[in-house]
């Protein structure tokens, strides 16, 4: 598959996202959405779109230097997939560099399990794109200063 990358206007140093989903999850709109709103908010984003496996997620999150996945979920499984990708992130010692955000239908009850593996987000329908891309600033930033473990 094609990987397209969406550059902001601005020329300084941008905050890099990886922006997928995984398995057969097909609702692309949430994608679309976002790749625009962050972009627009300045990040960069590395577009993988749908159909992508944990380990491409965090091959592909590697090779280009990402600075955060961001995963977006609407036909559930997210567990499952987190915990595969976090696994895989430990593994190549990388779990301590590149935040990891999950968002889109996440039921409430799996927040804390999903925020004890160290995923942010959780941000859901209605949601505008400029607070998830603050947001994902804001780990960035603390993940940078060896502080990834904030709210
Ligand atoms: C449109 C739609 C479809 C379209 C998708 C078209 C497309 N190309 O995208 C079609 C008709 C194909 C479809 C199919 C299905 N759908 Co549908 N679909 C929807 C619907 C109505 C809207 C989704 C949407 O586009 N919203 C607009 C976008 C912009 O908003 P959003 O997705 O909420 O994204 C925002 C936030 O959630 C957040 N966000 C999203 N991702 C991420 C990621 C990160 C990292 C962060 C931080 C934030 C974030 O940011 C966005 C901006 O605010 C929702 C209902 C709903 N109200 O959400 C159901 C819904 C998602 N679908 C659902 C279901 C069940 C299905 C089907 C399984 C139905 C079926 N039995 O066939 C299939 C699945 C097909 C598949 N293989 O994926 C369920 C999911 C239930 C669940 N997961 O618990 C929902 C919630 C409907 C419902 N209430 O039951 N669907």
């Amino acid at each position: 598959m094609r990987i397209i990358r969406a550059r902001p206007v601005a020329e300084h140093k941008a905050v890099k996202v990886l922006l997928a989903k995984l398995g057969l999850d097909d609702h692309t709109r949430p994608l679309y959405v976002l790749a625009q709103g962050l972009r627009d908010a300045g990040l960069e984003v590395i577009f993988l779109g749908t159909h992508n496996t944990p380990e491409r997620v965090v091959r592909v999150a590697l090779e280009e230097d990402v600075d955060a996945i961001t995963l977006s979920f609407h036909t559930l499984g997210h567990i499952g997939w987190l915990t595969e990708v976090m696994g895989l992130l430990r593994v190549r010692e990388a779990a301590e560099r590149v935040a990891v955000f999950a968002g889109g239908i996440i039921p409430e009850d799996d927040w804390p399990t999903l925020a004890a593996m160290g995923v942010k987000g959780f941000h859901g329908p209605g949601t505008p794109v400029a607070t998830i891309a603050e947001g994902v600033r804001r780990e960035v930033e603390r993940k940078k200063k060896g502080q990834g473990e904030g709210p």
